[in-house]
């Protein structure tokens, strides 16, 4: 009975659930309702955010597809004239439609590098093992599928030599800038003195266009919010009417916080597995942070997570940097 007793105290009921049903479940029955926007990334949302990126509002994909196209010779010869080997590591890779001409000009310089795209959704990784080889056939790829610090381990045992790590399109903006403190400390842990990281930033501009870019008029950021619900509806038995709740953005230019939020558009009770969660008419659940940074600001991160801001790319509006430090 010992036994038995040890086992029950140590698999209580929410231990057993997945990451994804427990995050949920604390955010929904938290005192200020939240949802982990890391989980907007279904294979649903994965469409949605493609559609967003081509929004004519969502201007950082453009801003930063311009640096890579414009600027990734000068960025990868940056990058050889402080290392002779690399392996080359992508934190939240998606299609990789802007890494791409930074691979290739690397290619031109070191053939023999690895390309380790990790992202958060195993169907964006199996698409880009099977894909990349199409466009860039000299280029050995290795996806994997899982939290950035998990797999970033894993790549430690795969390989041995100095990494380029890069975390592209404002990813870094999905941290509040505490989180991002803390992600770039333990990242700077997971390096080696002399790796290096390049890293995309949404910069301050007007306010209303950054609005505007997590407001679009057709709505597809709408839908990229309300699709969350349609998860948990259906991989958590829920029943969320996407009809009784609303998108709305904020961008607060003092903090550079844009946050989005669902709305509760009347008092409403809703079953998620064998809960019920309860919503006030216009209570708020809290979806997603995307930081926006100054020059000044992303200079003072590096140096305060322990490394060196060596250059920084900007499109012609100064709109969006991607930023090469190393540890
Ligand atoms: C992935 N990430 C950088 C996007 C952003 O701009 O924060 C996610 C996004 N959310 C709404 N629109 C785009």
């Amino acid at each position: 009975t010992s036994v038995m007793n040890a086992f029950t105290v140590l698999t209580p009921k929410q231990d057993q659930l997945p990451a994804f049903h427990r995050d949920v479940l604390q955010g929904l029955n938290a005192k200020d309702k939240y949802l982990d926007a890391k989980y907007f990334y279904d294979d649903n949302g994965d469409r949605i955010f493609q559609r967003i990126m081509a929004c004519p509002e969502y201007y950082p994909t453009n801003c930063e597809m311009e640096i890579m196209q414009e600027q990734s010779a000068k960025i990868s010869a940056l990058i050889a004239s402080l290392t002779e080997t690399f392996d080359v590591v992508e934190l939240g890779a998606g299609d990789a439609t802007k890494s791409i001409y930074l691979l290739k000009e690397l290619l031109n310089i070191d053939h023999s590098f690895t390309y380790y795209p990790i992202d958060i959704s195993a169907n964006v990784i199996s698409q880009l093992e099977q894909h990349l080889p199409e466009r860039l056939p000299a280029l050995q790829v290795h996806g994997l599928h899982g939290e950035y610090f998990e797999m970033l381990r894993m790549v430690q045992t795969l390989s041995a030599r100095p990494k380029v790590v890069l975390c592209m399109g404002g990813n870094i903006g999905n941290f509040t800038p505490m989180e991002t403190r803390k992600f770039c400390r333990q990242l700077r842990n997971y390096l080696q003195a002399g790796d290096m990281l390049l890293t995309g930033f949404d910069l301050k501009k007007h306010p209303q266009i950054i609005l505007n870019a997590y407001n679009d008029s057709e709505g597809i950021t709408r839908e990229f919010n309300l699709n969350l619900l349609t998860r948990i509806n259906r991989e958590m038995d829920a029943d969320f009417d996407l009809t009784k709740f609303d998108h709305y953005a904020t961008y607060d230019p003092g903090t550079g916080a844009c946050k989005s939020y669902l709305v509760s558009l009347e008092d409403q009770q809703v079953r998620v597995l064998d809960e019920v969660i309860e919503f006030k008419m216009h209570e708020t659940i809290y979806m997603e942070i995307s930081q926006k940074y100054s020059l000044d600001e992303s200079e003072k991160l590096a140096v305060q997570t322990g490394f060196e801001p060596v250059a920084h790319f900007m499109d012609k509006k100064k709109w969006f940097v991607d930023s090469l430090w190393q540890a």
